[in-house]
């Protein structure tokens, strides 16, 4: 009896040898390949957290997206709506088109201290612009909407019937009905009629929003404005030797400091983004055009507030030779136009691009609740006002 015991506990204890080195050599065989799997999912996250800051993800032909139907609310039948009669009446407002004169001259274009390599920010180069006009701010719902009343015009919008909006901004009832989001880029949603109206959806307007840029302007539509103004599109160059105000190889349009003597220079976003907007510069989502110290050649909110187009097709490499008005390429590969100046959604830990020298793009029929634009001129245009600094 005790002999067959003692055998049962030898059976056992070299059964239990054999058990422990079988799960040895499992261990050695699979946590490797575990780690090196946990590895390749950390960089994917960190290459997809700088490369995509969704600044660029809201353009209609690179988004899950549906073309408008010729004849059903397309571009052959414009609107009329209550909200039309009420933009009209309330448009008596201030005017804010006026421009200034800004004497041209040679500046650094784009930066050494590249944030996103991807955007082509750099490298800094020597360029130099003649003089031109610019207006002095961000085209305003105001006179957007004289535009619209005089010469009819229907936006990409309109006649697409949907437009990007920050998730944030909308109400439960128009989330409720969205079953589209964008790629790498979640709280951007594309919204059924959404357009430079209604900013949010069919349940907003902009009865008291006639100062703030007008948005949901695709580069078409902004290109169309201008030359029913009378002016035109910035080159790409002359709307950052604008931005930068005399100021050589600046972040900002003042300086380097974001936040001069602790005073807010512009609208971007506080806190984390895109949960929280602690809207400690006074705003969650647009600005008045008028709002903050201008710059050194009196030009109003270039940084922040609402991305401007350019007319610029995107390139991202540059030559370092120095350049004389220079416009850009003839054409993108990717069908992109520049954009400038960064908005409200821009945060330093997300889309640092409130700076000079960073740039984005989207193709030219997209348009967003956050992309505006402004207008520039060789001449000033009969009837507008010069602001002399
Ligand atoms: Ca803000
Ligand atoms: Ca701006």
């Amino acid at each position: 009896m005790a002999a067959s015991i003692a055998k049962k506990n030898f059976s056992c204890q070299w059964q239990c040898h054999i058990l422990y080195l079988y799960v040895v050599v499992l261990l050695l065989v699979f946590i490797p390949v575990l780690l090196q799997g946990q590895e390749a999912e950390e960089a994917s996250c960190k290459s997809d957290k700088d490369e995509s800051c969704g600044c660029a993800a809201t353009s209609r032909d690179k988004a899950t997206y549906s073309k408008p139907v010729e004849g059903e609310g397309g571009a052959e039948t414009p609107k009329f709506d209550k909200d039309a009669a009420r933009t009209a009446k309330s448009s008596t407002t201030t005017r804010t088109n006026q421009m200034v004169f800004v004497r041209g001259g040679e500046f650094t274009m784009g930066t050494d201290a590249v944030k996103f390599p991807q955007d082509g920010e750099g490298p800094a180069r020597r360029v130099r612009v003649d003089s031109f006009h610019a207006d002095v701010y961000e085209v305003s719902n105001a006179e957007f909407d004289i535009f619209v009343r005089e010469a009819g015009y229907v936006t990409e919008a309109e006649k697409f019937g949907d437009s990007f909006v920050l998730e944030n901004l909308i109400s439960e009832k128009v989330k409720s009905e969205i079953t589209q989001a964008v790629a790498g880029a979640p709280w951007w949603l594309p919204v059924k009629g959404a357009d430079w109206r209604h900013p949010e959806g069919l349940d907003s307007d902009i009865i008291n929003r006639m100062d703030h840029p007008v948005v949901h302007v695709s580069w078409n539509d902004a290109v169309a404005y201008c030359t029913w103004a009378g002016k035109r599109l910035p080159t790409e160059a002359e709307w950052e030797y604008a931005s930068r105000g005399g100021l050589e190889n600046r972040l900002y349009p003042w300086g380097n400091n974001p936040m001069p003597k602790g005073e807010h220079r512009m609208n971007i976003w506080q806190g984390k983004f895109p949960e929280v907007n602690t809207e400690e510069d006074g705003y969650v989502s647009t600005a008045p055009v008028t709002s903050y110290k201008p710059n050194k050649f009196g030009l109003y909110n270039t940084a922040g507030n609402v991305w401007e187009w350019v007319s610029d097709w995107l390139s991202v490499r540059h030559t370092q030779e120095l350049q004389v008005n220079p416009k850009g390429p003839a054409s993108s590969a990717t069908n992109d136009k520049v954009k400038k100046g960064g908005s409200y959604m821009c945060h330093e830990d997300y889309c640092y691009r409130y700076r000079n020298a960073a740039r984005s793009q989207n193709t030219p029929d997209s348009s967003a609740s956050n992309l505006g634009f402004r207008c520039f001129a060789d001449k000033l245009p009969q009837g507008v006002e010069e602001v002399k600094l």
